[in-house]
């Protein structure tokens, strides 16, 4: 095909896609089971271009100059390592926080407290210099979020960071011992026993790989070793509190608004090595885990370790847990390799997604619990509707008006579909019609969420979907090109698209809140940073051996110092406090050829240390532009020669 044939606003260029999309996993093996998947009606192509439709009603979304956005978007950043913050509607970004990745602008990997939270080995540097975002998500009280904190997994190295919600910075990481393909996570929105406790205490995260438990070394070729854990960590100290033995693996995790349950996908129940085995079962399973019985059997002691680590470790394989009354775990059967579940805003359901089915399956929670109570005779009896809704479906969200939507990976669309008419049909009613609307997009949706649409206030406002691929929605940079966020208004009977924003590199899962949530410090304390230079007049050079501390303050437009001194071969560190008061007040740090470059914030402190290898004149200056003299904004480090 050649360019000219993919001219913008040419409504066919999308045909080409659903075949290529279809060859690409004839090519994996897939064609079998999906050739028994019933295209949905309706033929993409001769549909109206989705770009045209939102032309009419484009100018009531404008946020214009001035204006401020109605929503927050946080969102993750995928194998950026990052998280990042956007505007809803406008699509505007307004800031990136590091968190398993290195960057420049602020000294994140650079400062000895960035360093502190990301970790370092014995000679100094960091454990990791990269990560995997996935899934980032607020901190609840009342079943609505309170602004607080945010939780973000690293996919990669198996971590949990929690970002403060009054500074969007990050201040805790940790890792998560025996566990490989950390992807699923979610904070409980309240305690499992304490009614008092309506806010989130603890996350979940699930293990999505198959591992030798311990991993080290031994048992690689011994399948039956290998397992996936789901791990609880407190959310106030971030410690890992328990983990759970799985058979099969984890994906996605929600939990309940109830407190009591916590679930996972599981495309693996096969335990597979190789994707053949991975999608050889008809049915996979969606695992539900019995908060307070886990916390129980910790508490009584029934719990192993895994090689070094502390954490206890409960068996929550099927085997183990055959008699509900008892049972820790719940696995309740869905379509072949579902990919993404999650909770309905109304507390009632779970919905997790067919992914090699062309359904949905909606499980009601209050059956689960019957389960657990021994008053089902079925794991599967959970399920209460399982609507075929379209190709290649992975994720849900909801308006707080009885409908789901989501997002279809091979049919490049969102289908809009009624839980209530869903549940009828599944009892047998041939009237029902769960999907009520459909809309393309372009192209392939991973992730779609709504406004507040994972708390009780859903309000039905926006859908956004995020698109793993933009094509030709945008001007061509390269052989990787932007991805689509494109914004759907979803208020009406029908769905419409609202606008396309690129974003980088890969935002996958993203939450959408509301403006007055979020409530943002203007300024740091400067009594939070022990090493403070507090009085810019106590700032001084302190020598010890051939380890020298510089106390340095800066307020615009300059550094308390004009220069100093230290020696080839000692070893530097810099404590610089900023004294500005006015918000926004940045200032930087950068020292030529020493790498070293991060901003302090008004009253913030930040340090870093280095090694004063290169003698000669190094005209520290400010990074950040903080005044009209900020170019004039320098220090001398002088290294005298030894
Ligand atoms: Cu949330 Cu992208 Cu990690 Cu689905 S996964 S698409
Ligand atoms: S100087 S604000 Cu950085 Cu070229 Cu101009
Ligand atoms: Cu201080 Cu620029
Ligand atoms: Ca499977």
């Amino acid at each position: 095909m050649s360019d000219q044939e993919l001219l913008p606003h040419d409504p066919s260029r999308r045909s080409f896609l659903g075949k290529s999309a279809l060859a690409g996993l004839a090519g994996a093996g897939l064609s079998v089971g999906l050739a028994a998947c019933k295209k949905p009606e309706g033929d993409n192509a001769a549909k109206p271009a989705a770009g045209a439709a939102s032309a009419a009603s484009h100018g009531k979304y404008d946020v214009p100059p001035g204006q401020l956005d109605d929503y927050y978007i946080i969102s993750s950043g995928g194998h950026s390592g990052e998280c990042r913050i956007y505007g809803l509607p406008s699509g505007r970004e307004f800031k990136r926080i590091p968190v398993f990745n290195i960057d420049c602008m602020s000294g994140w990997g650079i400062t000895n407290e960035s360093k502190a939270i990301l970790g370092t080995r014995p000679d100094g540097q960091l454990k990791f210099k990269t990560g995997d975002t996935h899934h980032i998500h607020g901190s609840y009280k009342d079943g609505t979020y309170d602004g607080k904190f945010f939780w973000v997994n690293d996919k990669l190295n198996a971590r949990v960071a929690r970002v403060r919600g009054d500074t969007f910075e990050c201040d805790k990481i940790t890792d998560v011992p025996n566990v490989q393909g950390h992807h699923g996570i979610f904070p409980d929105k309240r305690d499992p026993v304490d009614p008092a406790i309506n806010y989130t205490t603890r996350v979940f995260a699930g293990a999505e790989f198959h591992i030798p438990l311990p991993n080290n070394g031994a048992d690689v070729d011994a399948p039956e070793k290998y397992g996936c854990l789901f791990s609880c960590l407190d959310a106030e100290t971030m410690e890992v509190r328990w983990q759970v033995h799985v058979d099969g693996n984890m994906d996605l995790v929600a939990t309940s608004y109830d407190g009591k349950l916590a679930a996972s996908n599981q495309y693996n129940t096969e335990n597979g090595i190789h994707y053949e085995d991975m999608m050889s079962a008809e049915r996979d399973a969606c695992v539900f885990f019995n908060i307070a019985r886990i916390e129980e059997a910790v508490k009584a002691g029934k719990f192993t370790t895994i090689g070094t680590s502390k954490v206890p470790v409960v068996d929550g394989r099927a085997a183990k847990n055959a008699d509900p009354k008892t049972a820790l775990t719940c696995y309740v059967p869905v379509p072949k390799n579902p990919h993404g579940v999650n909770a309905s805003p109304d507390g009632k359901y779970f919905a997790c997604s067919g992914k090699l089915s062309p359904t949905a399956s909606l499980i009601e929670l209050a059956l689960v619990h019957k389960w657990f109570d021994g008053e089902l005779k079925t794991q599967r009896d959970c399920v209460v509707a399982e609507p075929e809704i379209g190709l290649g479906p992975l994720h849900t969200a909801f308006d707080g008006r009885g409908n789901a939507y989501t997002t279809l990976f091979l049919d490049s669309q969102i289908v809009k579909w009624n839980i209530d008419a869903a549940i009828k049909q599944f009892k047998g009613d041939k009237t029902a019609q769960p999907v009520v609307d459909r809309i393309d997009v372009h192209y392939q949706p991973g992730h779609g969420w709504t406004t507040m649409g994972e708390t009780k206030e859903a309000d039905g406002k926006f859908f956004n979907s995020g698109n793993k691929f933009s094509k030709d929605r945008f001007l061509p940079v390269g052989p990787l090109h932007a991805e689509t966020e494109q914004l759907i208004d979803i208020s009406g009977d029908k769905m419409v698209l609202v606008a396309d924003h690129p974003a980088y590199s890969e935002p996958h899962d993203a939450i959408g809140i509301r403006r007055d949530v979020i409530k943002t410090r203007q300024v740091y304390n400067m009594d939070d940073f022990p090493n403070a230079v507090k009085d810019p007049k106590s700032q001084r050079i302190e020598r010890n051996g051939n380890k020298v501390t510089i106390y340095l303050a800066s307020q615009a437009p300059a550094y308390s110092m004009r220069e100093f001194k230290v020696k080839q071969g000692d070893e530097v560190t810099i404590f610089l406090t900023n004294h500005d008061k006015v918000e926004d007040l940045t200032h930087g740090f950068g020292i030529p050829m020493y790498d070293i470059n991060f901003v302090v914030n008004p009253q913030e402190t930040k340090s870093v240390t280095f090694k004063a290898d290169k003698p000669g004149v190094f005209w520290c200056y400010c990074t950040h532009f903080c005044h009209a003299l900020h170019l004039e904004m320098r220090s001398r480090m002088i290294v005298e020669r030894r």
